[in-house]
């Protein structure tokens, strides 16, 4: 832990007595009380101008080691990140591991354990395409979501792969039996046309009902343990995020993708603008906001975390961001830190920051 003030998780004090400082109560009643005390703890940090450090599969695997008890983020300065990200692709086929090599079960274990110190999870899905069979980046049938919503046998293959997601989500759970509270983030990047629930490949419409599809068969589940985070990606202008927003009743976070491609000027006005959009957005439905996904892949700049990342960032009242991965046998595709990497010493200048929280400002 490295600053006086904590970020209570909220376990001792009743999440009723936290309302956002716009005077709205944005707690849904469908939610438990562990996942609307994360509502709450995202209004609270985007309130205060704070935000949670997140990496993506940070407690899995880094970029020189894979699945033992390590983390590439507490390496470098000492703690864990507030927010652990996992990606379940893979769990669609009843396969052991996911499309990155991740063993179901190694997730569940850690993010029992990053909820267990006071910390946050989201999950992502790369989620193959259930009409083609091929995966998430299989676009060969470019009307696979209407298929999906207008032929019963799509449509059933489609809900076979929610129900054994609902089933793994709904099994991460505490030794006391408490359903981990989860950021999960369906269908992200749909204003590109890489995933086959993509812009080129479905209608507004379409791609809305597909999205309220998934959270409807959650819900049917039982499954109240779950916030929804709705992420675009970087690139667009106040009618798109729209466009494609599944509702108020269906996303409990908005978010988008953010990653670093040229000058840091140029990322800095990108992130800052996106962020205005999705906070005129967010305080218009009464929701917390987010960076779902960042990083400048490889870091080529020693000075990233405290010169472009926290600037881009600062005093936008979002709640989070998340690092995307450093895969362990792709020597270039790393996006955050790990011992001796460049920009290491920056990493902890980053993390000393008094905005920035990692697990250990988070009480249990
Ligand atoms: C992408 C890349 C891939 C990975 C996928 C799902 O952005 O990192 O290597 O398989 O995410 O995690």
């Amino acid at each position: 832990m490295k600053k006086s003030i904590l970020i209570p998780l909220l376990a001792i004090v009743p999440f009723a007595a936290l309302v956002s400082c716009t005077g709205e109560n944005k707690v849904s009643g469908r939610h438990s009380q562990e996942a609307k005390r994360l509502l709450e703890l995202l209004d609270t940090l985007g309130d205060t101008g704070r935000y949670m450090y997140g990496h993506q599969d940070d407690l899995f695997y880094g970029k020189n080691w894979s699945f033992k008890d390590s983390s590439d983020t507490k390496a470098v300065c000492g703690d864990y990140p507030a927010l652990l990200g996992a990606e379940i692709g893979g769990i669609e086929l009843g396969k052991p591991i996911s499309i990155d090599s991740v063993p179901f079960d190694l997730i569940r274990k850690k993010a029992i354990e990053q909820y267990g110190r006071g910390g946050v999870v989201t999950i992502s899905w790369h989620m193959d395409n259930p009409v083609t069979g091929g995966n998430a980046w299989d676009t060969s049938d470019s009307s696979t979501v209407h298929k999906i919503l207008n032929d019963s046998a799509c449509e059933a293959a489609l809900d076979a792969n929610l129900d054994i997601a609902a089933k793994f989500l709904s099994s991460i759970r505490t030794k006391e039996g408490t359903p981990v509270p989860i950021l999960f983030r369906p269908w992200h990047e749909m204003n590109y046309d890489w995933f086959w629930w993509g812009e080129k490949f479905c209608s507004d419409s379409e791609y809305v009902a597909l999205y309220r599809k998934t959270v409807d068969r959650f819900r049917s589940k039982g499954l109240d343990n779950i916030l929804f985070v709705y992420s675009p990606s970087q690139g667009f202008e106040p009618e798109d995020y729209e466009s494609r927003y599944p509702g108020d009743d269906y996303v409990d976070v908005l978010a988008f993708d953010a990653y670093m491609y040229g000058t840091k000027e140029e990322f800095i006005s990108m992130v800052r603008k996106e962020l205005g959009i999705i906070r005129d957005m967010a305080g218009k439905h009464g929701k917390p906001f987010a960076i779902s996904e960042t990083g400048y892949e490889s870091i080529p700049d020693p000075n990233w975390w405290t010169g472009t990342l926290a600037p881009a960032i600062k005093g936008t009242g979002a709640s989070y961001v998340l690092t995307w991965r450093n895969a362990w046998n792709k020597p270039e595709h790393y996006f955050s830190t790990f011992a001796g990497e460049k920009s290491a010493s920056d990493f902890i200048d980053f993390y000393n920051l008094p905005e920035t929280v990692f697990a250990g400002d988070l009480e249990k």
